[in-house]
């Protein structure tokens, strides 16, 4: 019953490995390099057509693309690891929408930030990084802003918490300076919890270093 995740490291495959360490869950994970462009290989269209990660192969051999929808069938496969509020509860309603919210209105700017080439013809590309960053930052501090601390749910820890230090956590997309000026003070506190879960710990050292 292994699990596979394709993956890079510092990628958002560092939520999905998260939450199969958090679960306990049997995995292996399979390095798709960005250096490489290695997404972007029919090896690897043959998985995932959209060219990004992370893809999930689950135990019966299906595949899972779209990083919320993995996170999403984890916390399915296993109840007992608790990875959201009780089915049915406002928690739970609350949960879904920040993680949408995460997955709709953070991820595609960072594509953006990260690749601003891809979407300008003889424009400006750094220009285009800059409003790409301006936008992930104002997003970053509503759920900043929505987050209760020390977790974003006050129910306790939830997968929200492995996405949301995840988002927080990347600098290159977020801009360093604007990290180190201290705008977003609870995620910052919550990546280092999460950090230092006992099962995520080497996760996030292998993706992030410290
Ligand atoms: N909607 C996708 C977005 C995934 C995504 O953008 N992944 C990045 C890595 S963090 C990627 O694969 N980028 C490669 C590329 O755009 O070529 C998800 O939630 O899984």
């Amino acid at each position: 019953m292994t699990y596979i995740l394709y993956g890079d490291k510092g990628s958002g495959a560092f939520s999905a490995e998260a939450v199969l360490a958090e679960a306990g869950a049997q995995y292996e994970f399979e390095i798709v390099s960005l250096d490489r462009n290695e997404q972007r290989e029919p090896a690897f269209l043959a998985i995932n057509p959209s060219g990004k990660l992370p893809a999930l192969r689950l135990p019966e051999g299906e595949i899972v693309t779209e990083s919320l929808a993995i996170l999403l069938t984890l916390a399915d496969h296993f109840p007992n690891a608790r990875l959201l509020p009780p089915q049915g509860g406002a928690a739970r309603t609350q949960a879904y929408r920040w993680l949408a919210f995460m997955a709709s209105e953070i991820y595609p700017m960072v594509e953006i930030s990260d690749y601003p080439e891809r979407f300008v013809t003889n424009g400006d590309a750094e220009a285009l990084r800059q409003k790409a960053r301006e936008r992930i930052r104002e997003r970053l501090l509503i759920v900043e802003r929505m987050c209760d601390g020390p977790w974003f749910m006050a129910s306790g820890f939830s997968i929200i918490d492995i996405y949301a230090a995840m988002f927080s956590r990347w600098r290159g997309s977020i801009g360093k300076d604007w990290l180190a000026e201290g705008h977003i003070p609870k995620l910052t506190a919550l990546a280092a919890a999460v950090s230092q879960r006992r099962a995520i710990a080497p996760v996030w050292a292998r993706h992030f270093g410290s």
